[in-house]
């Protein structure tokens, strides 16, 4: 589309289609789609495509050859021609944009026959986007990249919805099959949605159905309220329940595809069952009896805390909160009931233990949620490619033995990234970690790196691809290196999580401190004298976690309160640790600008001032978030740096 940032689907990377002759064998919506690709390759590069039975020969075969809902497919090359087949139309989109992700090599030479699938079924962005704006969250809640992509002047985006289809199109190349179009915290306006506004949603549905990509829906527990004038939201209640099926029903009747919905229920101040006394299997089945008839899925948010906390009560630690809440319900949840956790028990902090909800639940089919929107790790104003996080995340063994990968049957989720920008995702090169998702939750267990290349050689060709790679790949941890030390996490600007401020939520109601004194800093979590945290954990990860002799460094302040002397794995004390990362960390920063200066003569004029300019912001607030941290422990601890650097 004009004016708007074709991001890893530039037209070049069709020129090994569009330069052939392709067959295109079988029939349904998602086929034409793939011929309307392959067409489009032609007319740019003087290709040919044909349908069904023409006379060869053919470079090219996509082929469907069954007619089911698998989204897997098959590739081979023998006599001079490249096959995918797939036994149904999803299966047959993602095989063309397999071939497209290998260009040139998927015409080169022999490759024996080889099975493409994805692990996990359901592979999801959830949009916090608001219908309307929102005076204190704006339209999209934590968005970084402008306006929603879906909601314009308080509707959906009418005959901009071509917008919707690129963006359907884009998570398609990179596996992603379906998205909640609004906020988990459904506001007035929003809970319309699925009443008397459900045309919109329908609207939306169509735009990105032909890129087998389903739409699901944010609902308000308290609908049967707010929406169907009853006195009650009581999800045992008969009229309630009969409330939800005939909701439900109707939005089948305008979306026969529609995915299911999203629910946080009694986090922050949302409505959910603890008011009238029920459970959070009662709430979450309910909706799924609804659903169920429809084939549709409720995704049940674990993210319960007490968020009106006080800073004074040492006995409660919200880290324990999610799993204190849903492991007695294991095994009660409905089969088409989802628990969605966060990937660590806090809130998406640079650096967290993976959650202990996660291998505590054999029985409960669970999604796990990352966020890709970088709430925390600097609101797309600051590099921060997270594949090697969720990569670590998803390797993680949860209950010993299975990953995170293989435990999420319900799916892998990520908080979008994505807005109105012409980028899409305001950084550019925040687009890395939106394709990174995509690619991850198709294959868990693949190499954070090798999707990093691919997603570089697609966007940017092979001219700049070193420097890329360059700035991109450490720059999670360069981001944790300057930003709060070991674990301990939450030393943002209170409210908009910008920027730092060290004691922002020390004194908070939020659940989220650090107790850093003259002596030290940390969150004793142990079982032994602390919070009983590390205790959640399976075993091996309860005994490793529990002892600051076998605690991993990264993770050390999160579970335990340490001296500032005190010796890490890594040879430095705990302060010099803080002081030498923050250092190292603005020098990072300064030397990824100065690497993405050199690609000026690379990289497209826009997108390369886009990126240039927002380095100059990261760099201001990297050097804010040294030289605040470092003068705060220096005050605190009266411990000077080894190396006698500048601290004020
Ligand atoms: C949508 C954090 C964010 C909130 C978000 C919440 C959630 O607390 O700051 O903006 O609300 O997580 O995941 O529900």
């Amino acid at each position: 589309m004009q004016g708007v940032d074709p991001a890893w689907l530039p037209d070049e990377v069709f020129r090994p289609i569009g330069t052939r002759r392709t067959l295109i064998r079988g029939s349904g919506p998602l086929v034409d789609t793939v011929h309307g690709e392959v067409a489009g390759a032609c007319d740019r590069f003087g290709g040919r495509v044909e349908r069904d039975a023409s006379p060869g020969p053919f470079d090219l075969v996509l082929e469907l050859t069954g007619a089911d809902a698998s989204e897997g497919f098959t590739f081979e090359r023998g006599d001079g021609c490249t096959t995918v087949t797939a036994t149904g139309q999803s299966g047959l989109l993602y095989g063309l944009f397999h071939v497209v992700r290998l260009g040139e090599d998927a015409f080169r030479k022999q490759r024996p026959r080889e099975t493409h699938g994805p692990a996990l079924a359901l592979r999801m962005l959830d949009h916090w986007d608001n219908v309307a704006v929102h005076p204190v969250m704006g339209q999209v809640e934590r968005g970084y990249a402008g306006g929603s992509l879906f909601w314009q002047d308080g509707r959906a985006r009418g005959e901009l919805l071509g917008r919707v289809r690129a963006y359907g199109r884009l998570l398609a190349a990179c596996g992603i099959n379906a998205v909640a179009v609004n906020n988990v915290n459904v506001h007035a306006t929003e809970a319309h949605l699925l009443t008397d506004r459900l045309g919109e949603v329908a609207d939306i549905a169509g735009a990105l159905r032909p890129y087998g990509v389903r739409t699901h829906l944010s609902v308000t527990f308290a609908a049967p309220i707010v929406l169907g004038g009853l006195s009650t939201a009581d999800p045992l209640d008969d009229d309630v329940r009969g409330w939800w099926a005939e909701a439900s029903a109707r939005v089948y009747e305008a979306i026969p595809d529609f995915g299911g919905y999203v629910v946080k229920a009694d986090s922050e101040g949302q409505p959910g069952p603890f008011a009238y006394g029920r459970s959070h299997a009662d709430g979450a089945n309910m909706l799924a009896a609804a659903l169920e008839p429809h084939g549709g899925t409720v995704h049940w948010r674990a993210f319960v805390y007490n968020h009106r906390q006080d800073w004074r009560d040492r006995t409660t630690d919200r880290a324990r909160a999610a799993h204190d809440h849903f492991v007695p319900l294991d095994g009660e949840f409905a089969d088409n009931a989802v628990l969605q956790v966060k990937h660590g028990p806090m809130d998406f902090q640079v650096r967290e233990p993976v959650s202990p909800l996660i291998g505590a639940m054999p029985r409960t089919r669970l999604a796990v949620e990352l966020q890709a929107t970088q709430e925390y790790t600097g609101q797309q104003r600051h590099v921060c490619w997270l594949g090697p996080m969720w990569s670590e995340v998803l390797r993680f063994r949860a209950d010993g033995e299975c990953s995170v990968g293989e435990v999420a049957r319900g799916g892998l989720v990520a908080v979008s990234n994505v807005g109105d920008d012409p980028f899409w995702t305001g950084h550019p090169l925040a687009q890395a970690n939106l394709y990174t998702f995509g690619r991850l939750a198709w294959q868990p267990h693949a190499d954070p790196h090798q999707i990093l290349d691919e997603w570089i050689l697609l966007t940017f060709g092979t001219g700049p691809a070193a420097g890329l790679r360059a700035v991109l790949d450490g720059s999670w941890r360069t981001y944790e290196k300057y930003t709060a030390p070991l674990g301990v996490g939450w030393m943002v600007q209170p409210g908009h999580h910008y920027g730092p401020s060290v004691d922002g939520y020390e004194y908070s109601p939020w659940g989220t401190y650090h107790f850093a004194d003259r002596d030290g800093i940390g969150v004793d979590r142990s079982a032994a004298t602390g919070s009983g945290f590390a205790g959640q954990y399976a075993k091996p990860w309860a005994e490793m976690y529990e002892s600051p002799d076998t605690c991993p460094d990264e993770l050390l302040l999160f579970f335990h309160h340490m001296s500032y002397g005190h010796m890490l794995h890594s040879g430095k004390t705990v302060i010099q640790h803080i002081y030498d990362t923050h250092f190292e960390g603005v020098e990072e920063v300064e030397a990824a600008r100065d690497v993405w200066a050199s690609l000026v003569d690379l990289v497209d004029r826009a997108r390369h001032a886009r990126v240039a300019e927002r380095f100059e912001e990261q760099l201001r607030s990297a050097r804010e978030w040294r030289d605040q941290v470092n003068s705060y422990f220096l005050r605190k601890s009266g411990v000077p740096d080894a190396h006698g650097r500048r601290i004020y």
